[in-house]
């Protein structure tokens, strides 16, 4: 190699500076955040000016954010929609403007011409995925379950708690005594997970299915606080697979959690850069992986690995 000969670098795509508009749900969990970490950094990555709203878990924000793109002339709108109905009239704007959408995280109930592409996990399968886990753990000895939903008419909360019961349905063993929202938050996983235990009575509860690690994580805290052992006392399956529930796990006060990428973002500006380039169209649907996490997995090891970014 001559000495200081000039090292080729590819350029990168570089977008034509796009602009991309992005209603976010909010911060209601660690994933979210770190959805919204990486987010920004595919879109930094790609040249792409990212206008960032956040909805505070309010649709009716998402909707006004996605006006004011429209008005912005933007060339492409990112959304996490919190609830999956009410979306078609704005979404009708966005057609009519012109302005692709493409769906993260979360589906909607509308007409699929309305949206470009979802990109999600199989919210379903995940919900199969902790059921089974269940399943398998209690082989056949009796356990009453109670479980924290996610956001009231949210795609998650409705497709994993439909998988769950897929799961466990046939299994006579299995039996969901209490399910009530506490809307993807920490804070509020305790607070129901409080009334839980005063209802049925912590001894009679066998396990917890929580339809995300943060509920399940405020839920600990309600658990140990009623002089139960967590993890052990009451059986405790979740799904996002954040840091801190792989230190749960760790400590033993947890048992299992499905892995939800927070990295929707990268297949959708993929597929966003891909159209708007030369009008190649993606499928409806980009699904990401899921994968189940146990006490088997080094989770310490995980939790180093995850906790910097930017959950
Ligand atoms: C699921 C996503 C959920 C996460 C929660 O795809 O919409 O929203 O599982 C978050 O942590 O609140």
């Amino acid at each position: 190699l001559i000495a200081g000969a000039m090292s080729f670098v590819p350029m990168t795509a570089m977008a034509a500076d796009l602009t991309i508009g992005f209603s976010q749900i909010g911060s209601e969990s660690g994933w979210r955040a770190a959805e919204t970490t990486v987010t920004k950094q595919e879109a930094e990555k790609r040249g792409i000016d990212l206008k960032f709203a956040d909805a505070q878990q309010k649709q009716e924000n998402q909707i006004k954010a996605i006006r004011s793109f429209i008005a912005q002339g933007v060339d492409a709108i990112l959304l996490a929609p919190v609830v999956a109905t009410g979306w078609d009239e704005v979404l009708e704007e966005a057609k009519d403007a012109e302005i692709p959408v493409v769906l993260l995280d979360r589906t909607v109930d509308a007409p699929e011409d309305l949206y470009m592409t979802a990109v999600t996990s199989d919210l379903v399968h995940e919900g199969s995925v902790a059921g089974q886990w269940l399943v398998d753990e209690t082989a056949g000895e009796k356990c009453d379950i109670v479980e924290l939903q996610g956001t009231t008419g949210s795609s998650p909360a409705i497709d994993r708690k439909k998988g769950f019961e897929q799961a466990i349905s046939g299994h006579d063993n299995l039996n969901i005594v209490r399910s009530q929202t506490g809307d993807f938050t920490r804070s509020q996983g305790k607070v129901v997970m409080e009334s839980f235990l005063k209802a049925v009575g912590g001894a009679n509860i066998c396990a917890l299915y929580a339809h995300n690690d943060d509920m399940a994580v405020g839920a600990i805290q309600a658990i140990k606080e009623a002089g139960l052992k967590p993890g052990e006392d009451i059986k405790i399956v979740s799904i996002d697979s954040v840091p801190d529930i792989h230190l749960a796990m760790a400590n033993g006060e947890a048992n299992a959690t499905i892995e939800l990428t927070p990295n929707m973002a990268g297949p959708a500006l993929d597929a966003l850069e891909a159209y708007l380039a030369d009008g190649t169209m993606p499928p409806k649907w980009i699904q990401t992986e899921s994968k189940l996490y146990t006490l088997k997995d080094d989770n310490m090891a995980i939790y180093e690995m995850k906790k910097d970014l930017g959950y």
